[in-house]
């Protein structure tokens, strides 16, 4: 049986598994005190475990395309109290960081099972921070930073690109001690590429994981790709493409598949498993 060793849990990998958002920044909450955030974090954590996802993925630092710059300080100062209040949910809990710092915090509170890391592991210190824990890994890829990676991106072959990227960091991650098993990668839907390149990954999901040698993490949820086919420009009016894109993504063997949408999603990846399994 194919597992993710994930800090305090081991998940079966024999059916693709479903990563809730859970947002912590001032933009996804109706009111700002930092109590009801807390209060309302656990709310929609227990209504997404509830709608039946499977990890729930805590971020404090907007990385979409011209999101504004996010201190440290304030980039902890959001999730911290979130991953205490949640670190006896009895679900796996992952964090979206790209700072070591944060990460060392955060792992320190015990509360950390995956560290989702959109610059995989590249902040100076990130590496043996995650070696040194229990908790699983995902390495994304990305070109550029978020404040210019869509003025345009280009790559001579972006599937070879970026599983040989990935294929790398999956490297030095063994090298530096972590375990096969806590290892996952991720193409970075959205993150420095033009509609054409990320149709190319989700058409080719299965080269990427092939030569990168883990299994893929994915995320597609309301991205912009979304709207671009759609002609929707609100992101919350884009729930069907969101799961038309996980169950393509599933079909072509994505292990985890981060969404916002999770009672959509898991009903749909229901049917596809019975049909799989049929
Ligand atoms: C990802 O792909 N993405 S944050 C722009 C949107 C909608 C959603 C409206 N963290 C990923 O979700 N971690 C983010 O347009 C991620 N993989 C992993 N592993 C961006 C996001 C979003 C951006």
């Amino acid at each position: 049986m194919k597992t993710l060793q994930c800090g305090r849990f081991a998940l079966d990998l024999s059916r693709p598994l479903v990563m809730g958002i859970l947002n912590v920044t001032p933009d996804s909450f109706s009111d700002g005190g930092r109590f009801n955030r807390v209060d309302d974090a656990l709310a929609r954590a227990e209504s997404m475990l509830a709608e039946g996802a499977d990890i729930l993925d805590i971020g404090g630092e907007s990385t979409r395309p011209g999101a504004p710059f996010v201190s440290p300080e304030e980039e902890m100062a959001r999730v911290m109290p979130v991953l205490e209040k949640l670190r006896g949910i009895g679900a796996p809990l992952s964090l979206d960081t790209r700072r070591a710092e944060v990460m060392r915090e955060a792992l320190r509170l015990g509360a950390v099972d995956l560290i989702n890391d959109v610059s995989a592991l590249e902040d100076e210190g990130a590496l043996p921070l995650a070696a040194a824990s229990r908790a699983a890994v995902c390495l994304m890829h990305k070109q550029g930073n978020p404040d210019t990676m869509q003025n345009r991106p280009e790559y001579a072959d972006v599937v070879l690109e970026v599983a040989d990227y990935l294929k790398r960091r999956l490297q030095l991650c063994l090298d530096a001690g972590i375990a096969r098993e806590r290892l996952l990668v991720d193409p970075g839907f959205g993150f420095g590429k033009t509609l054409e390149h990320n149709l190319t990954l989700l058409s080719r999901l299965d080269e990427v994981e092939q030569i990168a040698g883990a299994p893929l993490l994915v995320g597609l949820s309301r991205k912009s790709m979304l709207g671009a086919i759609t002609g929707e420009d609100a992101p919350s009016e884009r729930l069907g493409a969101s799961v038309g894109a996980a169950l393509e993504s599933a079909r072509r063997g994505a292990a985890v598949i981060r969404v916002h949408d999770v009672k959509a999603t898991r009903q749909a990846l229901q049917l596809w498993q019975a049909l799989r399994d049929c």
